[in-house]
C-alpha cells in the first residue's frame, strides 16, 4: 500500500481523534525520509506582501471575543507540542522541565541591526496586552484563549528589516536534552514557521508570553511563543529561539512534511478542505463543556477575522495558495 492509501480514511469515519491519528502516522511514515522542499509551490511566484496593512485602532474589535473562554486546564492540557511528544496530553507531562531561563533569542537576515538578545532585552520596555483570540487548529477543534503578550510587528521593528525583508522565518528550541520529542525523525527539527511581512507586521500578530493573567505554561510554547489568530495553529510556533528576515518563502515544518496537506499561508478557510478531512466545522473546546462534550460550530473565514485581514490578500487565489 502506498502512503497516499495508507493515510486515507473514509469521510463518515473522520472525526479530529482519526485526524489526528493520521496525522501522527504521517510523522511515522516520513520518518527517516529526505525533506521535500516546498514541492508544493515549485515554480509559481508567491503573491507580493500588501503595500500597507491597517493599524491597531482599525482592527481593535478583533482584540478580544465575547466567546465563552477555554478553560485554563483544558488550554494547559490538550497540546500539540511535538517536541515533547504526539499525545495531547504528552507536553503538559514532559515539558515542565523546560528551562526558561537564560533564554536567548538570535535576530538576524535582512535586517539593520542584527543580534541575539536575552528574553528581557528583546520585549524591554514593552508592556504585555491581553488579546483573547480564537485558536483552531488544522485538526479540526479550537478554543479562546485570553493571552498576554506584545505585537509581533512592535518588537520585529526594532531590528529594522530591509526592503529585502519579505518573510520572517521562525525557529523553535531543538534540545535533545530537554525534549524527548526530538529523538524521533519525524519533523526535521527544529520545528520552524514563517509569516510574509506584512503578515507578521499586522497587529493581530502577537508574541506571546503568558496567557489566563499568568505567564505561558511550557506546554503552551514559554516562554516566546507566536500566536497568529487567522491562521491554521499549527503556525503558532512555540518557545521562539530564533527569527530570521527573510527575501524568499522560508521552508516550514508541516510544508516540508506534506506541501501537498499544509500549505505556507495555512489561513483558517472552511471552503478549502484539507485533502484527507473537511474544514468546514470545528470541535470548540470551551467552558464547562471541556473537550469531552465541546460543540461542533461552523469554521468562519479567516477564523472570524476577514474584517481585520482580508485586505492582505486582495486578489489573491486562496485555494492555489492554501
Ligand atoms: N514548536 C512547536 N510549535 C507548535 C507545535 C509543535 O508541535 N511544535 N504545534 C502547533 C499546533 S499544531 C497547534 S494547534 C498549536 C497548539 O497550541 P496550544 O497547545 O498552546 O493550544 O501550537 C503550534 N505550535
Ligand atoms: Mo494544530
Amino acid at each position: 500500500m502506498n502512503l497516499r492509501d495508507a493515510l486515507r480514511i473514509p469521510a463518515a469515519e473522520v472525526t479530529d481523534e482519526t485526524v489526528y491519528r493520521s496525522r501522527r502516522r504521517l510523522l511515522a511514515a516520513f520518518a527517516g525520509a529526505p525533506a521535500l522542499g516546498l514541492a508544493g509551490c515549485a515554480g509559481a511566484e508567491p503573491p507580493p506582501p500588501a503595500r500597507s496593512v491597517p493599524d491597531a485602532a482599525q482592527v481593535r474589535a478583533g482584540f478580544d471575543t465575547d466567546e465563552e473562554p477555554t478553560r485554563f486546564e483544558d488550554a494547559s492540557t490538550y497540546n500539540n507540542f511535538y517536541e515533547f511528544g504526539t499525545g495531547k496530553a504528552d507536553p503538559s507531562r514532559a515539558a515542565r522541565t523546560l528551562r526558561l531561563s537564560p533564554w536567548n533569542v538570535a535576530v538576524g537576515g535582512e535586517c539593520e541591526r542584527p543580534g541575539t538578545l536575552a528574553l528581557d532585552e528583546l520585549l524591554a520596555g514593552l508592556l504585555p496586552e491581553e488579546r483573547t483570540y480564537r485558536l483552531r487548529c488544522v485538526e479540526g477543534w479550537s478554543m479562546v484563549i485570553p493571552w498576554l503578550g506584545v505585537p509581533l510587528g512592535t518588537v520585529l521593528r526594532r531590528f529594522a528589516p530591509t526592503s529585502k525583508a519579505k518573510y520572517v522565518a521562525f525557529a523553535t528550541l531543538a534540545d535533545r536534552e530537554q525534549m524527548p520529542g526530538i529523538r524521533y525523525r519525524s519533523i526535521d527539527w527544529p520545528y520552524r514557521e514563517g509569516l510574509r511581512i506584512d503578515e507578521a507586521m499586522h497587529p493581530l500578530s502577537l508574541l506571546a508570553t503568558g496567557m489566563y493573567g499568568r505567564p505561558l505554561p511550557q506546554q503552551n510554547g514559554a516562554p516566546l511563543r507566536l500566536v497568529v489568530p487567522w491562521k491554521y495553529g499549527f503556525k503558532s510556533i512555540k518557545s521562539i529561539v530564533a527569527i530570521d528576515f527573510v527575501e524568499r518563502m522560508p521552508p516550514t515544518a508541516w510544508n516540508d512534511l506534506q506541501p501537498s496537506e499544509y500549505g505556507f499561508f495555512s489561513n483558517v478557510n472552511p471552503q478549502v478542505d484539507h485533502p484527507r478531512w473537511s474544514q468546514k466545522t470545528e470541535r470548540r473546546i470551551a467552558g464547562s463543556a471541556g473537550k469531552l462534550f465541546a460543540n461542533r460550530i461552523e469554521t468562519r473565514m479567516f477564523n472570524g477575522y476577514a474584517d481585520q485581514v482580508a485586505s492582505m490578500y486582495a486578489g489573491m487565489d486562496l485555494k492555489k495558495w492554501f
